[in-house]
Parts: C-alpha cells; sequence; structure tokens
C-alpha cells in the first residue's frame, strides 16, 4: 500500500487484512504522511518505508518491489476495497492465474462519485480497445500477482501505474483474470485531482498501450 495521511482509515484496513488471513500477511506501506498513519501502521505490525509524498504510483511501486512473498497484492489504505474478497484473489493465484485484478465496474460501483466512474469506464474502454482485449476497471487499486510478474516487467509509471500494471502483464501473454468486486465510500480525504489525475492515467494507457505493441 501507498500511505498517504489516511490515519482514519489504516486502522480498520490492516485489521481486515489480518483477519483474512490469519495474521500471516506481510503489509508493507510506503507512507508519505504527516498525521498519525504510520505509527498506527507500525502498531498494527506492518513494516513502514517512509518516502516523502510524490504520488500513487512512485509509493506503490516501491511497496510491490519490497514485498518477498511469492504473492503480492496491493490495495488502497481508505476502506474502500473489500479485504473479504482476498482469500479469493489468492487462491486464483495459486490455482494458476498471474494476476487477479478486482473489477469494481460490473457490479455497479455505486458509492464511486459519477465523475470517477465514468471516467473509468471510458479508460476501460480507451484501454481496452488499444489492447484489442475488453477489460472493465484498468484502475483498481486492488489486486493480487505472482511475485514474478512484479519482478520481471520495469514499471514506468505514477499516477498510470494502475493501468500500467494491469496492461503490461495483459500485453506480454499472462493469465490475468478481474474480479468482481464491491466498492465502498472511501474515509478520509482523496489524494487524486480528477481533472489532472485523469489527464495522466489517460496519457500513461495510450504510452503504455503502443510500448507493449512495439515490443
Ligand atoms: N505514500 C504515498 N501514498 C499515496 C500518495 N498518493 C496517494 N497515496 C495513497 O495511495 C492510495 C490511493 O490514493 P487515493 O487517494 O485513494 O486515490 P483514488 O483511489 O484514485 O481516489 P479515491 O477514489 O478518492 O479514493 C491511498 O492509500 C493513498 O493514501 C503519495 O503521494 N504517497
Ligand atoms: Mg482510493
Amino acid at each position: 500500500m501507498g500511505t498517504y495521511n489516511e490515519e482514519e482509515a489504516i486502522g480498520t484496513v490492516l485489521e481486515d487484512v489480518d483477519r483474512v488471513t490469519d495474521g500471516r500477511a506481510n503489509v508493507v506501506c510506503v507512507d508519505g504522511s504527516d498525521d498519525r498513519t504510520p505509527d498506527i501502521a507500525r502498531e498494527h505490525g506492518a513494516r513502514v518505508i517512509e518516502q516523502e509524498p510524490q504520488g500513487y504510483g512512485v509509493a506503490v511501486r516501491e511497496a510491490v518491489l519490497a514485498a518477498d512473498r511469492p504473492i503480492v497484492v496491493t490495495t488502497d489504505c481508505d476502506d474502500t476495497y473489500p479485504m473479504d474478497a482476498l482469500p479469493e484473489f489468492l487462491a486464483a493465484i495459486n490455482g494458476g492465474a498471474d494476476v487477479v485484478s478486482g473489477d469494481r465496474i460490473t457490479p455497479g460501483a455505486d458509492a464511486m462519485p459519477t465523475l470517477n466512474r465514468q471516467g473509468n469506464r471510458a479508460f476501460a474502454l480507451l484501454a481496452s480497445a488499444l489492447m484489442g482485449k475488453r477489460v472493465r476497471d484498468t484502475t483498481t487499486g486492488m489486486r493480487a500477482y505472482r511475485r514474478e510478474v512484479i519482478r520481471d516487467i520495469a514499471w514506468t509509471e505514477n499516477t498510470g501505474l494502475s493501468a500500467e500494471l494491469l496492461i503490461r502483464p495483459l500485453m506480454r501473454g499472462y493469465d490475468v483474470r478481474e474480479r468482481a468486486i464491491d466498492y465502498d465510500e472511501r474515509t478520509g480525504e482523496t489524494k487524486l485531482d480528477p481533472f489532472a489525475g485523469g489527464a495522466a492515467i489517460a496519457k500513461s494507457i495510450v504510452k503504455v498501450c503502443l510500448e507493449e505493441r512495439r515490443r
């Protein structure tokens, strides 16, 4: 996880992770906070790597590269993603999938602000058209990856990292599966500017798809 001033949510998220994994998860938080987030993370047994806030992807890339278990999971630290679905994600990787991606869009994502929902639908359509494969949710924060996928690909994007983490494996022929998930309203303030962030994501999708097509 990247964690940036999420003191209202982080306790719940880490307790949920602990509960669904019987305390066996090894949680890495790359943290840029100036509130109590890192203290709460440490109290819950997470490893905290401190980093100046430089955006979502810079933090999440450092977190996934620091994780040293055979399966690497990402989620947001804002209590939006259903940790109860995590065992199913892990089972799918153990059953042969390389990436399992939480699809918020198919079940409706009613809790998502309308602008974000429409933007996310548009990003998925754009990526699908450029890849020639239909995907439903390119910008989800909740995924599980076989660790080799994380290790074998060079990651370049920041705000667009979530899309990149789906697109590059898919276009290289890895077994990438989407799983429908519920999505909850955010606890605490968003760290994403929908306009600047949206433009950056669209740019990343086009760039990454074109790079992968040329490989
Ligand atoms: N360390 C660090 N974490 C970040 C940074 N920007 C975002 N994050 C974290 O990355 C995750 C995703 O950010 P969000 O603000 O939830 O972005 P989002 O999910 O697109 O937007 P919402 O729909 O409002 O939740 C959260 O856990 C943030 O705390 C950053 O610059 N540094
Ligand atoms: Mg979020």
